[in-house]
């Protein structure tokens, strides 16, 4: 049999991203997961969240950070999760996660106690203490409920290289169940970075004086996930800027670039309250209202929503 077409980006990838060496383990366990959902009627998204980490030194001191909290992405993967998917949640380490994020600003210790029993010796079970139980029982009834029915599949990733290696394998993982695959790329991917061939070992010294880095441009990943991974998924990217006379237009240009099925398009400062979605034919405006956020809806909802339904359209075609 000939050997599967290797472009370009592919050996780029080989050559300079350092290959993480659970690659193929967590591809096949985001086979098995995308296959077993499938068949079980359910379609499956792979949502990716949080910033990379360029590293500048190979026995890393320095590094460039993209920013993210991960919040659209961990508020998205419950929503989806809440349409009837099953998520993978490919996220960096430590940033929002679903369901915990609601208790993010709970810290641990203040949140426990022991039981009266033990108190006075400080010993004894150790309860949750009364002023966050119904918040923390809301929230683990949920997560409890997407666990037994494992619905959701977190894989990390902390550096640009795992994260660009650990999307290859979810696209081709995804490749066995066609159209029913979403890709949902949140996360903020950096557009810079240093080969590993150029890249000292040691932590760069101070006493050289000022640094000057040149940074070469990361592949556009988008492109073979559309052409070659993944043909048959239905791919929405995410676009960030912080001028929004462009935001629009470079929507634009990247579905006439990369001929994917939509772009979410957001300013940084007004992310939480207003988005655009953009497809080849139509432009949509998801708007919070003040009535909205004073009823803590999220616009994640509404994103997931447009979307589902963009998807089923999709697959009925
Ligand atoms: C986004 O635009 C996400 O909506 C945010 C979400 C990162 C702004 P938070 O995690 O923020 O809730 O704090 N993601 C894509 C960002 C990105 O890197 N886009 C690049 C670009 O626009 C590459 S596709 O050129």
């Amino acid at each position: 049999m000939a050997e599967p077409r290797v472009s370009t980006i592919d050996g780029k990838l080989a050559q300079e991203f350092a290959i993480p060496s659970h690659v193929e383990e967590v591809k096949d366990k985001m086979t098995d997961f995308a296959k077993r959902h499938a068949a079980e009627g359910r379609r499956v998204v792979v949502i990716t969240s949080g910033g990379t980490k360029v590293p500048l030194e190979s026995r890393t001191v320095r590094f460039l950070d993209n920013f993210s909290s991960g919040r659209r992405g961990a508020s998205s993967a419950e929503y989806f999760i809440d349409a009837g998917y099953a998520v993978i949640f490919l996220h960096r380490h430590r940033s929002l996660y679903p369901y915990t994020r609601m208790l993010s600003n709970i810290n641990m210790m203040d949140a426990l106690q022991f039981s009266s029993a033990g108190a006075a010796s400080n010993s004894g079970e150790v309860v949750v203490n009364q002023q966050v139980l119904p918040n923390i029982t809301k929230v683990l009834k949920r997560y409890q409920e997407v666990k037994e029915r494992r619905l959701l599949l977190p894989i990390e990733f902390s550096v640009l290289s795992e994260y660009l290696h650990l999307l290859r394998a979810a696209a081709q993982a995804l490749s066995t169940i066609g159209s029913k695959a979403m890709f949902y790329l949140a996360a903020a991917v950096s557009d810079f970075y240093i080969p590993a061939s150029e890249m000292p070992e040691h932590k760069i010294q101070s006493s050289n004086g000022p640094l000057q880095l040149r940074l070469n441009m990361v592949p556009k990943i988008l492109s073979p996930l559309v052409k070659d991974w993944a043909p048959q998924a239905f791919v929405i990217s995410f676009k960030l800027e912080t001028d929004a006379t462009i935001l629009l237009e470079k929507a634009q240009r990247a579905l006439d670039t990369y001929r994917h099925q939509a772009v979410v398009a957001n300013v940084l400062d007004s992310r939480r309250g207003y988005v655009m979605v953009v497809t080849p034919e139509t432009q949509a405006e998801l708007i919070l209202t003040e009535d909205d956020v004073k009823n803590d809806v999220e616009i994640e909802e509404r994103i997931v929503s447009n979307l589902t339904s963009a998807h089923k359209k999709f697959i009925d075609q």
